[in-house]
């Protein structure tokens, strides 16, 4: 069995009073870091997701421009390249990590399936590469980026669960919809 962590996108954006902060993300990035303290022996591998997107365009639609962010399609600006709202939360600690990814690069891009390292390496790639059955995802948000992280992995063929104590969500009404919708995919839900 090779196992392999997905950490997504716990980045200052995401994270109380950043561009599009989510309540508990702070925690999340605390938390993530006391369980891999404690069980990086448990995982081969450990990935990490960053949303990396243009300043210089609205990134396929993802960015409101020309009107209100609806927070479900269109957002308020975010996690732009180089900017310190696109910085890995400081509690977060990135030392155990084997991958950064980078995605959304002029696209909207909710799977870390969809980012590639900084050389140009595919996720799906790596995981095949590394041979990875195995996969934990925890992270933010719970509706947007772990949903379709969690469900493109499953979609790899891979046993996947949501660590649900170390993930938080946009809103709360699509959060409890998305571990729904994973648990009917096959995703067991599990607690750190
Ligand atoms: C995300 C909304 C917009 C996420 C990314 O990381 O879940 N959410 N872009």
């Amino acid at each position: 069995m090779t196992r392999a962590l997905f950490i997504i996108d716990v980045q200052n954006d995401f994270t109380e009073g950043g561009a599009l902060g989510v309540d508990g993300g702070a925690a999340v990035a605390a938390g993530v870091s006391r369980y891999l303290d404690e069980n990086r022996g448990s995982y081969d591998l450990v990935f990490a997701s960053r949303d990396w997107h243009d300043a210089s365009n609205d990134n396929g639609g993802h960015f409101a421009t020309d009107a209100a962010p609806d927070f479900e399609g269109t957002w308020p600006v975010h996690c732009v390249a180089g900017t310190p709202g696109a910085e890995y939360h400081p509690a977060l600690d990135t030392s155990e990590v084997d991958f950064h990814i980078h995605k959304g690069q002029g696209v909207p891009a909710y799977s870390i399936y969809e980012g590639s390292t900084t050389d140009g390496i595919a996720v799906r790639d790596l995981i095949e590469a590394h041979a990875v059955d195995s996969i934990d995802v925890v992270g933010i948000a719970t509706d947007y980026c772990v949903r379709a992280s969690a469900l493109d992995a499953r979609e790899h063929g891979k046993s996947v669960r949501v660590l649900t104590d170390l993930v938080a969500g946009v809103a709360a009404e699509s959060s409890e919809h998305a571990l729904r919708e994973l648990e009917a995919a096959g995703v067991e839900l599990a607690h750190s």
